[in-house]
């Protein structure tokens, strides 16, 4: 079959060999969230800032030593280059508060990821879920006390990402994300945001080494109980980002639903040199539904390959389902990048290009249409051969669940 797909993409001047040895060079950052419901390690308890996890399937990583199992077990299944994505309340035995932890609170994960033959550690600071979330806000608080643990706390962040930069000789992504919103209608929309820029300020003052930690900020447009007002906008953090010299976060759940990021992924390169992602799966709004082979992640996949953008954006994933086995939603949602990677690449982007030029549209959408009934999935069989996997993942998922999450009651 793959023989017979190598020789039909040939036709359309597509190496499927290229192809594939390209896909093995992309590193996607994959969330450690989806395994405990954004619960976290330290303390937090229930989640809070507008986002939600719905769902009580059995099995939820309860702790440290069940949440690495369940990566490892997950990882396992996922084919290509991986990075692990770390949001600060997974520290690791800190009994300070977050605006003190430390390189040696996360050490433990380092360890870990080495262990796992990970490319690299991203970062987060965690501005939710814990009691100095006042009135639904962070960085914009106008209490200063406020501000300044989680200003504490980012900065606490940045030595953290330094430290797995250097570990990982690999520059760490470090993406801000803030839940401060009104759910009504507000007095002031200027002043909060006034108070995140001066935040922002401070934080990025602190002398990190901007060769090792990417700092992206991630805007949105509503959350759960914040849907009137977001002091962290698109406008508000694009401009930031721009001046700056930073880099933005898209999340493709945090726009309007008939506004897509694989637009705007071209849009923010024609400026910037890094492009950060969250890739999720919104289903009528910001739900993180588990990321699936659509449409607009197709098209997503499409403006990074054809941009030659590979090294320019950092593809990240961010959703959490809890209604399904959380192993089987990770490695559905990393195979869903993956297979959107490899169907990008699998395009004769120069010919398309040239055809948009010359302005021929007519054929334009012909070839468009040809590519979509390509055999695509003999190509894709192949390079998971070759990564020692195969298409059945399910078996594998519920042999762990029978045997390691039932045990979880
Ligand atoms: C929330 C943002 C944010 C979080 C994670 C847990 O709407 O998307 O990225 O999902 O940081
Ligand atoms: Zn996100």
């Amino acid at each position: 079959m793959y023989k017979n797909a190598k020789q039909e993409y040939e036709k359309y001047g597509v190496d499927t060999e290229a192809a594939i040895a390209s896909l093995k060079d992309i590193p996607v950052s994959i969330h450690c969230w989806q395994g405990d419901d954004v619960v976290g390690l330290d303390g937090g308890g229930s989640l809070s800032g507008g986002i939600q996890t719905t769902g009580n399937y059995p099995g939820r990583a309860r702790n440290f030593e069940e949440l690495k199992a369940d990566i490892k077990k997950a990882f396992s299944l996922m084919p290509g280059k991986k990075r692990l994505n770390l949001h600060a309340s997974y520290a690791v035995g800190a009994n300070v508060d977050r605006d003190r932890y430390e390189p040696k609170h996360f050490a433990e994960w380092v360890k870990f990821a080495k262990e796992l033959g990970l490319q690299g550690i991203d970062f987060n600071p965690t501005m939710f879920s814990h009691k100095n979330v006042k009135d639904g806000l962070t960085l914009s608080s106008p209490d200063e006390n406020i501000r300044k643990f989680w200003i504490d706390h980012c900065i606490a962040c940045l030595h953290i990402a330094e430290y797995f930069a250097d570990e990982f000789k690999s520059p760490c992504a470090f993406n801000i994300w803030i839940p401060d919103g009104f759910k009504d209608v507000p007095a002031d929309r200027l002043t909060p945001r006034l108070r995140l820029k001066n935040s922002l300020d401070k934080i990025l003052s602190c002398g990190y080494d901007r060769s090792k930690v990417i700092v992206a900020v991630e805007s949105k447009v509503f959350g759960i109980g914040v849907e009137s007002y977001t002091v962290g906008s698109n406008e508000f953090y694009q401009n930031y980002a721009a001046k700056n010299n930073i880099c933005c976060l898209l999340d493709n759940g945090h726009y309007h639903p008939l506004e897509y990021v694989s637009d705007k992924i071209p849009a923010l390169l024609a400026f910037y040199d890094k492009v950060a992602l969250h890739v999720t799966r919104g289903v009528r709004w910001d739900s993180d539904h588990v990321v699936l082979f659509e449409d607009e992640l197709k098209e997503i996949a499409k403006e990074i390959v054809r941009n030659k953008a590979t090294d320019k954006v950092l593809i990240g994933l961010d959703y959490f389902d809890a209604s399904i086995n959380r192993l089987s939603a990770w490695v559905t949602g990393q195979r869903a990048m993956q297979k959107a990677l490899l169907y990008a690449l699998l395009i004769n982007q120069s010919e398309l290009k040239n055809l948009q030029d010359k302005a021929d549209f007519t054929a334009l959408m012909v070839r468009q249409e040809e590519y979509k009934t390509m055999p695509f999935g003999a190509v894709w069989k192949e390079y998971l051969k070759r990564e020692s996997l195969t298409e059945d993942y399910l078996t594998d998922i519920r042999f762990y669940e029978n045997k390691v999450l039932k045990e979880r009651i």
